[in-house]
C-alpha cells in the first residue's frame, strides 16, 4: 500500500489533522456544516450532551448527541476553497489510517448536511423561507482540480452554459446532485426544493455592484430565467456545489439546506436574519434525528 507523505497529509504534533484539529475519535458519522463559527453552538445548544470541542482558525467543531444520534457540527468558514480543506481532512479522519498513512480497506460513509444562509434568485422564494438543494451548480471551478467528469450532469451544464453565454475566461460551471437518502429525510412542504448555485466570491461573482463593473451585468437575470427539464436555479451562496462535488467523489452523502435571508430578485433582506437560521437549525435537527 502506498504511504501518503507527511507533506501531503499534514498532521499536528498530537496526531490531529492540520486545519480541523481533529482526531478520528472526535468526529461522528453524522456531520452538520455551518459557515459561521458562531453558528456551531447555536446548533449544539439543543444537544443532550457534548463530548468534544475544538477550534483552529475558522474551523470550530463540537461533537455530541441529539435525541440519541451522535453528530459533529463543524464550521467551514466562507467559500469553496475552505470546503476543499474541510472535506478532504474530514474524509481522511474516517478513511485513512493516520498512523500508517494508508487508505483504509473499509470505506466509511459520512452523512453531511449544510445549514447555511443564502440569497434567493426567484421572486416566489421569499426571505425567511428554506431551500433544499437537489443540485449544486458550481461557478467556483474548485472541483475541476479533481478527476470529476463521471459525477457531473453534463447535459444540464451544457444547457446552462449556452443559455447564459458563459464567458470562457471563467471556470466551466459544474453540476452535481445531492444524496437522495438525505433529501428524503429533510424534505417537507415547508421547504422549497431547488438548485443552489455556488459562487467563488460575495460581490462581483454574485452580481453585486459597489464600485466595479461586472463582466456580465445580465448574468443574474439569465440565471433566473434558465430552466432545464422544468428545474430552475433557486438561490446563490458559496459552499453547496463544492460540498456536493467532493462528497460524491469521496463516497459520502450530502444535502444542503439554506435559510433565505435575501431575495436578489426583488431586493429584499430579512428583517431578522437570525430567526430563519434558528428555525432551520431546529427543523433540520428534528428531521435528522427521526
Ligand atoms: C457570505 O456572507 C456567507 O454566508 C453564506 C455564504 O454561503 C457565505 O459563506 O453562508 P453561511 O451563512 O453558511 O456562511
Amino acid at each position: 500500500m502506498n504511504k501518503i507523505a507527511s507533506s501531503e497529509l499534514i498532521l499536528n504534533p498530537n496526531g490531529s489533522v492540520y486545519h480541523l484539529n481533529l482526531k478520528p475519535e472526535n468526529v461522528a458519522q453524522n456531520i452538520i456544516f455551518v459557515g459561521d463559527q458562531d453558528r456551531v453552538p447555536k446548533v449544539t445548544k439543543y444537544f443532550d450532551s457534548i463530548e468534544f470541542e475544538t477550534q483552529k482558525r475558522e474551523f470550530r467543531t463540537i461533537t455530541g448527541v441529539y435525541k440519541g444520534t451522535r453528530m459533529s457540527v463543524i464550521s467551514t468558514g466562507i467559500g469553496p476553497d475552505n470546503i476543499d480543506i474541510v472535506m478532504n481532512e474530514l474524509d481522511a479522519l474516517v478513511n485513512i489510517d493516520l498512523e500508517n498513512r494508508t487508505v483504509k480497506k473499509e470505506h466509511v460513509q459520512l452523512n453531511i448536511v449544510r445549514i447555511g444562509t443564502s440569497g434567493s434568485l426567484q421572486k416566489h422564494i421569499p426571505v425567511d423561507s428554506f431551500v433544499l438543494a437537489k443540485f449544486g451548480l458550481g461557478f467556483d471551478g474548485m472541483l475541476h482540480s479533481y478527476d470529476c467528469e463521471h459525477i457531473l450532469e453534463a447535459d444540464f451544464e451544457d444547457a446552462f452554459i449556452k443559455h447564459t453565454n458563459w464567458s470562457p475566461r471563467k471556470a466551466r460551471p459544474y453540476i452535481v446532485k445531492n444524496s437522495e437518502i438525505l433529501e428524503k429525510k429533510l424534505a417537507s412542504d415547508k421547504v422549497f426544493i431547488g438548485v443552489t448555485a455556488t459562487a467563488v466570491g460575495f460581490y462581483g461573482p454574485q452580481g453585486r455592484v459597489l464600485r466595479l463593473a461586472l463582466q456580465d451585468p445580465k448574468l443574474n437575470s439569465k440565471i433566473d430565467s434558465f430552466e432545464f427539464n422544468g428545474i430552475k436555479i433557486t438561490n446563490l451562496e458559496m459552499e453547496t456545489s463544492a460540498i456536493y462535488g467532493l462528497s460524491k467523489l469521496l463516497g459520502h452523502n450530502a444535502c444542503s439546506m439554506n435559510a433565505i435571508i435575501a431575495n436578489r430578485a426583488n431586493g429584499t433582506f430579512s428583517e431578522n436574519p437570525y430567526k430563519p437560521v434558528e428555525e432551520l437549525i431546529i427543523y433540520t435537527l428534528n428531521k435528522l434525528s427521526v
